[in-house]
């Protein structure tokens, strides 16, 4: 198990989510299903609002309309983005990668950290996870702005859309990005729900704890988790998504039959690559986050090529990840569809999709950094050995 990437290894308290290997993703409890019907919705939506399931995360309860909309406006209320952040994205090369310019921006907010601040003022820790939320909050505040801020000098003009504080945190996200339309709100409230956590061992939820064991602030610690999203075998697989349907496209077009994808996905895997968007380190079943993307696409743009590409995939993929006698998991993840939903709707610059996950992921890892904090969790310190030591007590392996 400690070669093998301590799959298995029960080593975390993560009170945000749990993962069950079959029935995928519960926070607090709840499955994806059940949050999608009872989170509050935006007037006239019919897509949860991520402000509900960060008060879901952050205290146990399912929130009233009333208490989303009083967080949404708290969070409208400290959304203003310090000078600093726009100084160091412009000493940035135009082409540094959407997650590097995130990660430089949140450092360039550190300075503004409370909790840093009130350890170097001699807080008493069991006021620490007051100072981590109150990070926390502020940070969430301010992602939209500055991952749209990002979105507009990479790919747009650089001009930047003001936010509108009448709106709730996602459809102001899409908004500052220059989508304005229900139907991206809508595609931006589902999305930034069911990213949030996928409990806590997945390599963006584990280095935001771990760093926050240092009692390192939350603007270190998330950008540690970021960093760790950033890697094609975890949240940037969804931009490897989007390019590797396009590749299939071009090569077997519109029309493809099940025995010409099949032999697509074989030339993948014969080229050393993996096939994005398929395979878990825990799943061993289709991930529910897929699957309500694909109830959202049949509702929106069932005559999508690309979603029905997608589809066709699906029928194929896991028989030939099966057929390979090694990949435990041949289900489609969440990234398998993203993509697709949000290229739909005009958001084709894949290299940007990993920010957008990353908005989302801060919300989890942050209330539950607020709740480590709380918990008075002790920093992290697990054994190591070296292979010969592994050697000596078990004999050759
Ligand atoms: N395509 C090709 N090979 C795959 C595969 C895939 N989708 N999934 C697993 N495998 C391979 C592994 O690379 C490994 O091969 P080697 O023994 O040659 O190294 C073998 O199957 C066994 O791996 P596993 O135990 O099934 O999977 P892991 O727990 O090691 O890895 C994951 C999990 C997600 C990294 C892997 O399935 C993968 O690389 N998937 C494609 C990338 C992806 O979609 N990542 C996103 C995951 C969700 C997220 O974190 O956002």
């Amino acid at each position: 198990m400690v070669a093998g990437g301590m799959r298995g290894i029960t080593a975390m308290l993560y009170e945000t989510s749990l993962l069950d290997a079959e029935e995928g993703i519960r926070f607090r409890g709840r499955a994806i299903p059940e949050l999608r019907e009872k989170l509050p919705k935006a007037r006239g939506g019919e897509e949860p609002l991520p402000e509900g399931i960060m008060w879901l995360m952050l205290t146990g309860e399912i929130p009233s309309e009333a208490q989303v909309r009083t967080l949404s406006a708290e969070l409208a209320a400290r959304a203003e983005v310090p000078k600093a952040v726009f100084d160091a994205l412009d000493a940035l090369p135009k082409n540094a990668h959407p997650m590097t310019q995130l990660s430089v921006a949140l450092m360039a907010m550190q300075p503004e950290s409370k909790f840093a601040k009130a350890y170097q003022d001699g807080a008493h820790k069991t006021t620490f996870w007051e100072h981590a939320f109150e990070d926390s909050m502020d940070i969430i505040a301010r992602l939209p702005a500055v991952c749209a801020a990002i979105y507009r000098r990479t790919f747009k003009d650089g001009t930047l859309v003001a936010a509108d504080a009448s709106l709730d945190w996602a459809a102001n996200f899409a908004h500052m990005m220059g989508h304005d339309s229900e139907a991206v709100k809508e595609l931006m409230r589902l999305y930034m729900t069911i990213h949030v956590d996928h409990e806590g061992g997945n390599v963006s939820a584990h280095a935001t704890h771990l760093v926050g064991s240092a009692l390192s602030d939350p603007y270190l610690s998330l950008v540690a988790g970021l960093n760790g999203l950033a890697g094609p075998l975890h949240g940037l697989a969804n931009q490897e998504v989007l390019k590797w349907l396009n590749e299939t496209r071009e090569k077997v077009g519109d029309n493809a039959t099940k025995e010409e994808l099949t032999e697509f996905v074989w030339a993948t895997l014969k080229s050393g690559r993996v096939v994005p968007g398929y395979g878990h380190g825990v799943l061993r079943k289709t991930d529910p986050r897929y699957t309500c993307q694909r109830e959202f696409a049949l509702k929106h743009l069932p005559d999508d090529p690309m979603f029905k590409l997608v589809g066709k995939l699906f029928e194929v993929v896991p028989g030939v990840l099966t057929e390979t006698g090694k990949v435990k998991n041949p289900w489609p993840n969440v990234d398998a569809h993203s993509g697709v939903l949000l290229q739909y709707y005009g958001i084709t610059e894949a290299n940007f999709y990993t920010v957008l996950f990353g908005a989302s992921r801060a919300i989890g890892v942050l209330s539950q950094l607020t709740l480590s904090r709380g918990s008075g969790y002790p920093i992290e310190r697990p054994k190591s050995v070296t292979s010969q030591w592994i050697e000596e007590k078990f004999g050759k392996v």
